[in-house]
């Protein structure tokens, strides 16, 4: 009894003076991205990251590994269901082979635009998704959305019509919806990891991409496809997820926090998302990028197996996106 006494002691004194400089609760969080440092998504999980550190006294903090070092987002998905990365930012895309029922979300032209697109995310069917995200055999826990734009053409010649596509070759993201998708579309989707992707336009194994202006813009991929021709097919929202693994370590306290900070970074992600993209175009222009308006009803009725294929268990989800105005 003694002992233990003076053991607790000597604790108490210990944390009083702050020398548990490492306590043995203490946890870093691996957080990684396919963008590069400065990048609206990265900066939105680095600053996640301080209020994370501040709130519990340096606890719990985040390491940001940016700019895919620790691979494309089939690998981190991998990692993160295994416990290796604690929270991942990524698209949706590569999420709809291990969450079917994500695939809604990316469909073609399942949002009327942007506008649409964040009032479903923000409401209750983002949260709803979020939540069957967390409650399938995933192994991640989705802590919040972020803005992921719209996704337009680019190719190395001007696309106005489904005919200019013939014979082009497409890289879209890991995901049999968007391969489909770039068919129907006309061309010939090619799945390929999105660090490939630069030199497989310079070297002409793909004939062209789709992206949003953002992405476009930081990587370079202007200078080697220099046509973007706004069909503007996919409107694709991006996710944060954390390791069902690390999630389970953290207290019901800390999980709390941790949902509450994810819905301010989903808000201020966004703000800087809206820059990002004003400046993207910008700086797409200067470049020389030609921008090119297309007629979309082509695009849209070309895809509309796709949206049947995909779409056809969900019906009443789908009913309820269109519903939202
Ligand atoms: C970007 C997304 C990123 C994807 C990338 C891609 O932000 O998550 O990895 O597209 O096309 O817009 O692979």
């Amino acid at each position: 009894m003694k002992f233990r006494n003076s053991l607790a002691g000597l604790a108490l004194a210990v944390g009083a003076l702050g020398m548990m400089s490492t306590p043995a609760s203490a946890l870093e969080l691996k957080a990684a991205d396919v963008h590069p440092e400065g990048y609206p998504n990265v900066v939105a999980m680095q600053n996640l990251g301080k209020k994370l550190e501040a709130a519990t006294k340096g606890r719990l903090t985040l390491k940001m590994f940016p700019g895919a070092i620790l691979g494309g987002e089939k690998e981190m998905i991998e990692q993160t269901q295994v416990g290796a990365i604690a929270i991942l930012r990524t698209s949706l895309g590569p999420v709809g082979p291990v969450v079917p029922e994500v695939n809604v979300f990316n469909m073609p032209f399942v949002f009327r635009d942007e506008a649409h697109m964040r009032k479903v995310i923000d409401g209750e069917i983002g949260d709803e998704l979020l939540a069957k995200i967390t409650a399938s055999p995933s192994k991640m826990v989705a802590l919040g959305w972020m803005d992921g734009g719209t996704r337009s053409l680019y190719l190395k010649k001007p696309v106005r019509t489904p005919e200019d596509l013939k014979g082009q070759k497409v890289r879209m993201m890991g995901n049999p919806l968007f391969i489909d998708t770039m068919n129907a579309m006309g061309g010939n989707g090619i799945a390929m990891g999105f660090g490939e992707l630069y030199s497989a336009l310079q070297t002409g194994v793909v004939d062209g991409a789709e992206n949003n202006p953002p992405t476009y813009f930081t990587q370079n991929h202007y200078s080697v496809a220099k046509y973007y021709s706004l069909t503007g097919h996919l409107i694709i929202p991006e996710i944060f997820v954390m390791s069902k693994i690390v999630w389970e370590k953290l207290s019901a306290d800390d999980q709390a926090l941790m949902k509450k900070l994810a819905r301010e970074a989903q808000m201020e992600q966004r703000a800087l998302w809206d820059k990002k993209v004003a400046e993207s175009v910008e700086g797409l222009k200067k470049a020389g990028v030609e921008f090119i308006e297309v007629d979309k009803k082509p695009f849209y009725d070309a895809t509309a197996a796709v949206r049947e294929k995909y779409g056809k268990d969900y019906a009443a989800l789908i009913k309820r996106i269109e519903a939202v105005k």
